[in-house]
């Protein structure tokens, strides 16, 4: 009976052949369902191993995915502006924390990309401009954490158990665990008679100065070479929070002070008025005193 036998085994096959697909189709509906119904490029990894099947599916929401059997990673591109607010999806997701499918993250009527550009905060609904709202409450406002590329929504950037904030004020860099210190620098503009200092290359603050009349204060490259919360000058006046600088025949202070108390050139800010010396308001003059080190460079252009 060998023809009966290979019939039999022809009909046998034709079942296994129609119970796999079945199979296959239920295995290809689940895998359809645990796709998230947001149109996504979504990137395939079957089998863990180099094998990656691109699935582009209909549009995009900003979101790339990865799925692989032990993972899903989301990719932000650079390329992509899935809400059309003006900031790319990588940009929201990795310096703004923004929605990348909302283009109002914030809901108050403006777009991401508008507040961003106009210096508010796109995650208040209040309205609070970058260098003043503080999201994590780190001490580091907004607008220096989007400058020194901390996480605006992280307390503290680099896990080392000290806030953003903390770190900045002590001129550490927030974004390593290593106690690595960034550089100081002071920056003295002749022209328009304003001081500004800078972090790891981060403008803090522009202050107005006088700085000396004429072209007494000389141009060039110093370092602060002594501190003194009160000097007294060969003028016969006090010269608060004094930085030396060159030689230190001249250097930064506060507005300077008479033995009588009558305070020197409150009304010259601005102007060159000094005898050489570049003299800060009161205020600016204590808070660069604080931060300055000796050694810290001074650039007088
Ligand atoms: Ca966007
Ligand atoms: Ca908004
Ligand atoms: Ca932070
Ligand atoms: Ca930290």
């Amino acid at each position: 009976m060998p023809k009966f036998n290979i019939i039999i085994t022809l009909i046998l096959f034709i079942i296994f052949l129609f119970l796999g697909k079945i199979a296959f189709d239920a295995l290809a509906d689940n895998i359809n369902q645990n796709i998230p119904l947001k149109n996504e490029n979504i990137i395939l990894n079957t089998d863990n191993n180099d094998q990656i099947i691109e699935n582009q599916i209909a549009t995009n929401t900003g979101e790339n995915l990865i799925i692989n059997s032990n993972n899903i990673k989301k990719i932000y591109l650079a390329t992509e502006d899935f809400d059309k607010d003006g900031l790319s999806d990588k940009e929201e997701n990795e310096i703004y924390h923004t929605d990348p499918n909302i283009a109002d993250t914030d809901n108050d009527g403006f777009i991401d990309g508008d507040e961003i550009k106009n210096n508010y905060s796109p995650l208040n609904l209040e309205k609070i401009k970058l260098d003043k709202n503080d999201y994590d409450k780190d001490g580091l406002s907004d607008k220096m954490e989007i400058l020194f590329k901390t996480d605006l929504t992280n307390s503290d950037t680099d896990g080392d158990g000290y806030k953003d904030g903390e770190e900045i004020k002590k001129g550490f860099n927030p974004n390593n665990k290593e106690k690595i210190k960034l550089d100081k620098k002071i920056e003295i503009n002749l022209d328009k008679q304003r001081l500004s200092y800078f972090l790891g290359g981060i403008n803090m603050g522009t202050y107005p100065i006088s700085s000396g009349i004429g072209n007494s204060t000389l141009k060039g490259k110093y370092k602060i070479i002594n501190k003194y919360p009160k000097a007294w000058s060969s003028y016969g006046l006090w010269m608060p929070y004094w930085l030396g600088l060159g030689t230190g025949k001249f250097g930064i202070h506060e507005l300077p002070i008479w033995p009588n108390g009558y305070r020197e050139g409150e009304n010259h800010l601005g102007k060159k008025v000094s005898h050489g010396c570049i003299r800060l308001g009161i205020g600016p003059a204590k808070l660069i005193y604080d931060w300055a080190e000796v050694g810290t460079p001074v650039i007088i252009n």
